[in-house]
């Protein structure tokens, strides 16, 4: 390897460390929460500032989790693993909910995390401060190891060039997810004279999961077999490119198509598409295709299917090794990523269906009965929301119709909205466009996720639709900061309930007739009374304004949005919805 070397002048450990990171070539965004352990990467970040302005840009975030949701949601929209700088133990511990987030939905960034001085006395850079003993950890990587993908504790500063592209090509190796790095202070801080640079042939990823020939031949002779098929799928669309892949498979084979909207999958408008109630059709599917689908519908029994019904499973890991309990077997499980095998699916189909003209007119009768299941579909999503536009206090569905009329084609939500389910009710075409809760669902994301999409999205309009306890999870005040700091203009809108409707929904749905439904009293959910969320963004300069009347939203959005877009300053609003208990 050592031909394919470049050597670079350095400093010190921290110089180093920073010139392998550089050298990757995607991270453009340091997301950084510095402690005691960080002192010679800060003179390193101050020297390159002063030598190179475009060098990686460190943004100051005052919350661990927000951080790492910046760069989750940074490279939802770019495909490109950013930063994130944290201090030894306080800093991994908090930032462990946006891992479990980034793990859950395959986004790989740069967990980096100082490690605790070990020496004591003995080197310059050794303990010094009295929180140096109580902060180290037996094993610090132990806190987010069931989490990433890879954890290392660097222990030289020789080798940096290995272990960095090492934790690259692991990040973005399929199935893609975080890695963490440890940094301890003595080797930050040691004197080095160069590090060695590995060249970019040396940075490549492994290829990509393509599913096996013959199995595809199986799932094609099945699909075309199949009277009544049905794909559902849940994330395809974190690959955008993939979503007009499905849409040709599904075109050719006149199959419906059913999504739960983690992303946009699947055109809502497209007359194959039969909306998010995939146990509805599934019901009478004589096959059923599952395409990057973890949890299709609960519980997971047969019995509600058909009998003889057969299951085609596409997924990077069809057993999903990582989740200890998953019940959904399929009769054909295939290893693949949608987004290279189902080109290879759609082609073998073609090729057969070319073989079988006379296959054309039974598609030609599905592909009418599905367009008819798919207007009725969208009539009823839409009368959903008239029938609720003129409610008071607002209705959640009515401001989501709201928001959806006010994208325009570059606007991207990052959705946090539970039970309010901001998705289901609009009309999403664009893929890219909505980034719903990641999968593991540890609240607290959509804020950071929303400054990164946008960091990652300069020509975008981002907006953060929240649940109020989602919100308050974001660490709100960390983010309009970073957001005030480095002018990074995005819209918050708030589904402001005043409860935590989906702990009180759980509730009612295991006791209906409990003392806590009878007596409309769910201790340990209620969020009233309300904070005046406009004030917290208020004092990062944010435009915020309260709505009440159902028939102001669209004028509040149109305000807002303008001081977005044009003033380049973020906005709030705080939208008081309909309290379940009220
Ligand atoms: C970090 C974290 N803590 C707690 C939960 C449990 N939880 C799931 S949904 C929810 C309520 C969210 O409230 P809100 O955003 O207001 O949405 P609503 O349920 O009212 O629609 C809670 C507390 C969680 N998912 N993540």
């Amino acid at each position: 390897m050592a031909d394919k070397t470049t050597i670079t002048t350095v400093s010190n450990g921290a110089e180093a460390f920073l010139a392998q990171i550089k050298a990757l070539g995607c991270v453009r965004y340091m997301f950084a929460n510095t402690g005691t352990d960080h002192g010679p990467l800060i003179e390193a970040m101050a020297k390159t500032a002063r030598e190179d302005p475009r060098d990686i840009q460190p943004i100051v975030v005052p919350h661990e989790q927000a951080a790492v949701s910046m760069a989750h949601g940074y490279y939802n929209v770019t495909q490109r693993p950013q930063m994130v700088l944290v201090h030894t133990l306080p800093g991994t511990a908090n930032a462990l909910g946006g891992v479990i987030n980034a793990a859950s939905c395959n986004v790989p960034l740069f967990l980096v995390a100082g490690r605790t001085p070990i020496t004591e006395g003995e080197l310059r850079a050794g303990k010094s401060q009295n929180i140096h003993w109580r902060q180290e950890s037996r094993d610090q990587g132990n806190i987010v190891r069931e989490f990433v993908k890879w954890d290392y504790e660097v222990r030289t500063n020789q080798n940096l060039a290995a272990v960095v592209s090492r934790a690259y090509k692991i990040a973005m190796s399929e199935p893609r997810g975080p890695v963490y790095m440890s940094l301890p202070r003595e080797w930050l801080f040691e004197s080095m004279e160069s590090t060695r640079l590995l060249a970019s042939e040396a940075l490549a990823p492994a290829s990509k999961m393509q599913a096996d020939q013959a199995v595809l031949e199986k799932a094609a002779d099945w699909l075309i077999a199949s009277e009544n098929p049905l794909i559902v799928t849940k994330y395809l669309g974190r690959n955008p490119e993939a979503v007009p892949l499905l849409v040709e498979l599904a075109e050719l084979l006149a199959v419906p198509v059913a999504q739960q909207l983690s992303y946009v999958n699947f055109p809502t408008d497209h007359p194959l598409y039969l909306g998010v109630q995939a146990i509805k059709y599934a019901r009478h599917a004589d096959l059923l295709f599952f395409i990057d689908t973890d949890v299709p519908w609960e519980p997971p029994s047969r019995d509600v299917l058909r009998d003889g019904v057969k299951i085609i499973h596409l997924e990077r890991d069809p057993m999903f090794t990582a989740i200890p309990g998953w019940g959904f077997p399929a009769d054909l499980p295939v290893t693949g990523c949608s987004e290279i095998s189902l080109p290879v699916l759609t082609a073998i189909i073609r090729a057969k269906l070319a073989a079988n003209p006379a296959m054309h007119g039974k598609l030609e009768e599905r592909r009418k009965k599905i367009r008819g299941e798919h207007n009725q579909v969208i009539r009823e999503m839409d009368e959903s929301v008239e029938a609720v536009k003129e409610q008071k206090p607002i209705h959640p569905a009515w401001l989501s119709k709201c928001i959806g009329d006010a994208m325009d084609d570059h606007t991207i939500i990052a959705n946090e909205t539970i039970t309010s389910k901001l998705a289901e009710v609009i009309h999403l075409n664009r893929p890219g466009s909505m980034y719903n809760t990641p999968l593991a669902g540890h609240l607290g994301w959509g804020l950071g996720a929303a400054i990164g999409m946008k960091l990652g999205r300069q020509d975008a309009t981002v907006i953060a639709a929240e649940g109020d306890g989602s919100y308050m999870f974001c660490a709100p005040t960390a983010c309009h900061f970073t957001a005030q700091k480095y002018r990074i203009p995005f819209l918050t809108v708030i589904y402001n309930n005043q409860v935590w409707n989906a702990s009180l929904n759980a509730a009612r749905g295991l006791y209906p007739d409990g003392v806590a439904a009878r007596t409309r009293n769910f201790p340990g959910t209620d969020l009233s009374p309300s904070p005046d969320f406009e004030l917290t963004a208020r004092a990062c300069g944010a435009y915020a304004a309260r709505v009440e009347e159902p028939s102001e939203i669209p004028d509040a959005l149109a305000k807002a949005l303008k001081v977005v877009r044009e003033e380049r300053r973020q906005a709030l609003l705080n939208v008081i919805c309909k309290n379940p208990l009220s």
